[in-house]
């Protein structure tokens, strides 16, 4: 399908994101073709999905497509934008979706991550999430998955340093549920797939929505949410957004004036 492939193994469907010379950035059209893929899955009512890509990949997903990133005065993160879909679409998949992870995982694919049930990971693994970098505000439920997984102290020093977090230390402060050995990551995590599907997909189905009703039941006011609208918008509308899109496109370090 497009940009992923797609194959179902004893029911475990399995979504390769397979545009490896665009370093499996999110673009449109890849996340299109994830979603297209867990919709089939989802009308056959395979139990499990496993969201992984090509074997020996330095990079699982480089992120949102900055290519794709709007120019400034328009929110590069609102609701039906396409990463957004996304994480929604792996939310509301009726079963869990597992990340095996080789490579790094930059950004909205950092997002990603968090937002799948379980993560499974090699020791080339690592995590990074940019928006620091990128001049972007980045938004209160993506914020929130990272606060819903990890200790908030280790949440903001993502965000803020946006430096790449290592897989042993992914470990320790629970981004990934397994580290395994490069070799036995497949299997590894199939054998944990099979494990699920010997349990009742009725039960696993109502429990992972109570998980993600409550994981979202956190209660902000109207005018909090208006404010960090504004709040945002100052960020989308600065001159380091475009900055940081222009430095990267010319491949050139940002000169941030934090304006
Ligand atoms: C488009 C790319 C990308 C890319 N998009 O190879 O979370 S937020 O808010 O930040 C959100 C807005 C978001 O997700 O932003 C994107 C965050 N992603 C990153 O910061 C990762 C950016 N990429 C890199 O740092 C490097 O590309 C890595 C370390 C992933 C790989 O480095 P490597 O030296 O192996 P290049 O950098 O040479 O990239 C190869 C080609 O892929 C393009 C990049 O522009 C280059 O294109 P050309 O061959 O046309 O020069 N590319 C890389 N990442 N996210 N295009």
């Amino acid at each position: 399908m497009g940009l992923v492939q797609t194959e179902i193994l004893d029911k475990v469907g399995i979504i390769t994101l397979d545009n490896t010379k665009k370093l499996n950035a999110l673009s449109e059209q890849l996340v299109d073709d994830i979603i297209g893929a867990l919709d089939c899955f989802q009308e056959q009512k395979i139990p499990v999905v496993i969201l992984r890509a090509p074997d020996g990949v330095r990079v699982w997903s480089a992120g949102h497509d900055v290519k794709e990133l709007p120019p400034k005065m328009r929110d590069p993160l609102s609701y039906y934008d396409s990463l957004e879909r996304l994480l929604r679409a792996v939310e509301q998949y009726l079963g869990p979706v597992i990340a095996m992870v080789h490579g790094s995982v930059w950004g909205g694919a950092c997002d990603l991550i968090m937002t799948c049930d379980i993560v499974i990971a090699d020791e080339t693994a690592k995590f990074a999430m940019t928006p620091a970098k990128m001049g972007v505000p980045y938004n209160l439920t993506g914020i929130l998955h990272f606060m819903n997984r990890l200790p908030i102290n280790i949440a903001k020093e993502m965000f803020f340093t946006a430096d790449p977090v290592s897989a042993e230390r992914a470990l320790q402060v629970g981004i990934i549920n397994h580290l395994v050995p490069e070799k036995e990551l497949l299997s590894f995590t199939l054998d944990l797939a099979a494990t699920i599907n010997t349990r009742s997909l009725l039960s696993i189905e109502v429990i992972k929505e109570q998980f993600r009703i409550l994981s979202k039941a956190f209660p902000i006011s109207p005018a909090d949410f208006e404010r960090v609208q504004g709040l945002r918008r100052k960020v989308y509308d600065s001159h380091d957004y475009e900055e940081a899109i222009t430095a990267f496109l010319e491949k050139r370090p940002a000169h941030f004036k934090g304006e």
